[in-house]
């Protein structure tokens, strides 16, 4: 957790939220970086009803798929912004359908 939490302190100026929204109250947003070729962070917890915003920052297409099937993003271009809100608890192995070896640990609980 906290090699996720160094990861994101570049972002904090960008994102309107402090970091303690990592695993603030419920309608917090926390921002994810899909780079070439790795989501950043990889492992993330937070409580139910957070929101995460996706955001390629890579110069390929990804996506945001649940290995369940709970949600797909589709295709998301360079600069695609994907925004989902996690309700339901659980463990979610999220990961990339064109590169299936980027995959994001997500805990909702
Ligand atoms: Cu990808």
């Amino acid at each position: 957790m906290r090699r996720a939490l160094v990861l994101l302190l570049p972002l904090a100026a960008c994102a309107p939220l402090p970091l303690a929204s990592l695993e603030g109250p419920r309608g917090s947003e926390v921002r994810v970086v899909l780079e070439d070729f790795a989501f950043r962070p990889q492992a993330l917890k937070v409580a139910p009803g957070t929101t995460l915003v996706f955001v390629n920052e890579g110069q390929a297409p990804h996506t945001v798929t649940d290995a369940k099937g709970r949600l797909d993003s589709g295709a998301l271009a360079p600069g695609a912004v994907f925004r989902y809100t996690f309700t339901e608890p659980g463990a979610y192995a999220l990961y990339c359908r064109f590169h299936p070896y980027m995959t994001m640990d997500l805990q909702v609980e």
